[in-house]
């Protein structure tokens, strides 16, 4: 096993720039360019590795590479429950290696070692979930009203997927794709974010390790307009699976269609967080919290709207300025950290541009709003939790992703109100109903028109449950049964039982 990209553990407390190739058929390779780019630890503003710069050419490289994997026996003549121990296999090795995969995220994207903690010994689960439903996916007999025929179906593999990655949950929603595309018997390339490429990269020996065959997996390191738009270009690719922003989601589905690929699609959102004024109020505000301002507001789901009845509109506010006056910011490798830094410069100035936006819309900022002062937090790209109350639903901070630890606080009178201000917007992704009244809950659950609903919780997720988006949040679902869809295509198998082929010019 070659362990170029292993090396950097045992370095992780030292200063040296570690370097990462590409991985494609097995092997560790530089881009064809010879180019590469630095990635930065968030903290502290400072390169700390470097990434092979991979293009078009790589993509074409890896792209073959996986569909002769693909072909090959190796691979296509697995059983099905073979390669769900592959994948089970992985998912052991990922429990062993959680808490050095977990450093190396914190370092490389800035989020919280607490968190990446629970995301890595959580991450195993959809290995062992997949695993499972490997060999249980099954065709189907159908009962035709055709008595001489005996006609089933396969449920097939697609053959050669794309993933790309963003920035925000590297290796969490890598195994959202990986996980299922591999169970189904597909082969992969992965393009994960230019910005935060490390944690994939030190997974690939453990995917080695595993015992995956060469090119069954593949990564391809490098910039979204070229990396990324030649792998949505491929012919050979017969599936993108992607996360990330609006506008780049839809440049994906243009290069698929062209080859008719299918996509699927998860952009983000801006969703409504609804508090109706019999809710349990401790409850509500820590659902807000943590809907807006955990991971520092770069989740896709983020609580960004948040609707507070008129009657208890001051309560809840005051309790959340308190809340949020007291969030524990620094250093993201630290325990007791509750917000770390933004994971990428270009991120900060989006989001302190939005603040400007929503001053000038006439929002008031009642907290935050600006970059801490602290010396400890000068170098990284810190933004504090900042709450806008005063917020109209047309305003652009309450209709655009920030994607930041930015609040946009609305108030209704009523339900039909809520729900209607709710459903105002171009996105679907996620909402949460903060109230105790069992009928309103399911009611407006009903009504909301999001992938995701939660009632009297927020941000929970599980590989069971399926997670996707209506409206601009994008199209396919991740996680669940649900996905297996999206890596499998069915074939007919039409058997002649009689021994004879009557009339050859009727259709039977
Ligand atoms: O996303 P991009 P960015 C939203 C969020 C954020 C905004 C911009 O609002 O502020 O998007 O973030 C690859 N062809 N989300 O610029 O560009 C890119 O290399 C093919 C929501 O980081 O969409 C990266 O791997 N691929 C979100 C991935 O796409 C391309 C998560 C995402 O990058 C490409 C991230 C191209 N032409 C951002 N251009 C969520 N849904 O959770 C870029 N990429």
């Amino acid at each position: 096993m070659d362990l170029g990209a292993f090396a950097p553990l045992w370095f992780m407390g030292m200063t040296e720039i570690k370097k990462y190739k590409l991985y494609i058929n097995g092997q560790w390779e530089e881009a064809a360019s010879g180019k590469t780019f630095g990635t930065i630890n968030p903290y502290t503003g400072e390169v700390w590795a470097e990434i092979a710069e991979g293009d078009e050419e790589d993509v074409d490289r890896a792209v073959r590479a996986a569909r002769k994997a693909f072909e090959s026996p190796d691979w296509k003549r697995l059983t099905p429950t073979e390669r769900g121990n592959l994948l089970r296999k992985l998912g052991d090795l990922v429990k062993d290696h959680a808490e050095r995969l977990a450093q190396i995220e914190t370092r490389d994207n800035g989020k919280l070692i607490r968190e990446m903690l629970i995301q890595t010994r959580l991450i195993p689960q959809w290995c062992y979930y997949y695993a499972g439903w490997a060999d249980k996916i099954m065709g189907e007999v159908i009962p035709l009203e055709k008595p001489n025929i005996f006609n089933y179906t396969l449920r097939e593999p697609l053959g050669v997927v794309g993933a790309i990655v963003p920035w925000n949950s590297p290796l969490l929603l890598t195994f959202w794709k990986m996980a299922p595309a591999l169970a189904t018997g597909n082969t992969i390339v992965i393009k994960p974010s230019e910005h935060t490429s490390a944690s994939l990269l030190e997974l690939v020996p453990l995917i080695e390790q595993a015992g995956f065959p060469p090119g069954v997996v593949n990564v391809v390191t490098g910039y979204g307009e070229t990396a990324g738009a030649a792998l949505t270009r491929h012919h050979l690719v017969n599936k993108i699976a992607f996360t990330g922003g609006v506008e780049t989601g839809k440049l994906v589905a243009k290069n698929a269609a062209n080859h008719l690929a299918r996509v699927s699609l998860e952009l983000g959102g801006k969703s409504p967080n609804i508090v109706f004024p019999d809710a349990n109020l401790d409850n509500a505000v820590n659902g807000i919290i943590a809907g807006i301002f955990a991971a520092s507001g770069q989740t896709c789901i983020a609580g960004s709207r948040l609707f507070l009845h008129e009657k208890i509109h001051q309560e809840v506010l005051e309790r959340l300025i308190d809340k949020a006056s007291k969030i524990k910011m620094g250093d993201p490798s630290k325990m007791e950290t509750e917000m770390g830094p933004i994971a990428l410069k270009e991120q900060l100035d989006k989001i302190k541009k939005y603040v400007e936006i929503g001053l000038q819309e006439g929002a008031k900022l009642v907290y935050g709003g600006e970059q801490p002062t602290e010396p400890e937090l000068r170098k990284g790209w810190f933004f504090k939790p900042t709450i806008f109350t005063g917020v109209q639903n047309h305003m652009r901070i309450a209709q655009e992703e920030i994607f930041g630890p930015v609040l946009s606080v609305l108030t209704f009178r009523d339900e039909e109100e809520v729900i209607r201000l709710a459903n105002d917007t171009p996105y679907g992704l996620g909402a949460g109903i903060w109230t105790q009244d069992i009928q309103r809950a399911h009611r407006v659950a009903r009504e909301i028109q999001a992938g995701t609903v939660w009632i009297n919780t927020y941000r929970n997720i599980s590989f069971a449950s399926p997670f996707g988006g209506y409206k601009n949040s994008g199209y396919g679902r991740e996680n669940g049964p649900e996905v297996l869809r999206e890596y499998t295509q069915v074939k007919s198998v039409w058997v002649e039982l009689s021994g004879t082929v009557p009339d050859p010019f009727v259709m039977r």
